[in-house]
């Protein structure tokens, strides 16, 4: 009788816990598939342009959406606090690391890291200087494209003097690297002059309108204005205006912008501007789409590149600048 007591009793506790650790791993499993996506997200600054701006939303709002949760940080202007930021979020062990870099260079360590860690690595915006083992994704523009489209527009334009002033971006910036490149081999190839060459930090509008304001102080001629966004372009005609100095559609100098903000567009639309190169900042919903694809264990593009066109005052309608989204 005690035997079959004492039998029961195991086999009672054995039921018991088999039961829990079922529970334990329909719970765990439950949580794991529960558990919220968290994104690390290493912005290069808050308030750098407009089109940072609508960068910043995009993120915010494509994330909440899809209901992941955003780390976003802001390296304001210094590439050492990007790296720590970034290196921060592996050691909070998020799901995901994304990186717009202030810089292209300086990248490995936080790549290996990642890597170690078994957190993906994906660069926005700009292409950081990495080789393919040490990201998992990019979504990024092409900025030498950019710059080339700028370059054949130009040469359409048969000026009498092609004398150039280059406003660039943050100097080593693979955005300021690929649209400056663009610029200073098409003056090599088409024999133009570049008459002012200057990275402007944090893309900067009052920088850019002083830099040309100083210009225009010296007496230098000038033709064009290669302005790497629409808010130094702004900057520039505003120091134009400032000293008499006519542009766009009926002036003496044309103005090259890149972004293609809703505003830089108006100003196509207007004639101040000549051509608006687009940089689409709406990277949101493309990194969502990525993480979710990643998640599914789909194989992912490694490098896909944002298509982008241009605008100018043959192109642009007050239509097509109602229907953007930035
Ligand atoms: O052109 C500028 C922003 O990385 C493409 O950074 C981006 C650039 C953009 O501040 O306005």
């Amino acid at each position: 009788m005690k035997k079959i007591f004492s039998t029961a009793l195991v086999l009672m506790l054995m039921f018991t816990l088999l039961a829990a650790c079922g529970k334990k791993d329909a719970e765990t499993s439950a949580t794991k598939e529960d558990k919220k996506i968290t994104v690390g997200v290493v912005q290069t600054n808050a308030n750098e342009s407009d089109w940072r701006t609508a960068n910043t939303k995009s993120f915010n709002e494509a994330f909440a959406t899809a209901g992941f949760e955003l780390k976003m940080v802001f390296g304001e202007g210094d590439h050492a606090k990007q790296i720590s930021q970034a290196q921060q979020l592996i050691q909070e062990e998020v799901d995901y690391l994304v990186v717009l870099g202030l810089q292209s260079a300086g990248w490995e360590d936080v790549a290996k890291a990642a890597k170690t860690a078994g957190i993906p690595f994906i660069m926005a915006d700009r292409k950081l200087d990495l080789s393919e083992n040490l990201y998992t994704a990019m979504v990024c523009s092409d900025f030498l494209a950019e710059g080339n489209k700028a370059v054949d527009w130009l040469k359409t334009q048969k000026l009498d003097a092609y004398k150039i002033v280059v406003l660039g971006g943050d100097t080593g910036s693979s955005a300021q690297l690929g649209r400056s490149k663009a610029i200073e081999d098409g003056a090599k190839a088409n024999k133009w002059d570049i008459v002012f060459n200057q990275n402007m930090k944090g893309w900067d509008e009052t920088l850019a309108k002083q830099a040309v304001a100083d210009l225009i102080a010296t007496g230098t001629k000038f033709t064009v204005i290669y302005a790497e966004n629409d808010n130094m372009a702004r900057g520039a005609c505003t120091a134009m205006d400032a000293a008499g100095i006519t542009y766009g559609k009926n002036g003496t100098v044309k103005v090259i912008a890149f972004d293609a903000n809703k505003w830089g567009l108006q100003n196509v639309l207007s004639g101040k501007f000549s051509l608006d190169v687009e940089c689409n900042p709406l990277h949101g919903p493309r990194i969502v789409k990525l993480i979710n694809s990643l998640k599914a264990g789909e194989k992912v593009e490694q490098n896909a590149y944002v298509d982008e066109t241009t605008f100018d005052i043959n192109s642009i309608t007050q239509a097509i600048i109602d229907a953007r989204k930035y």
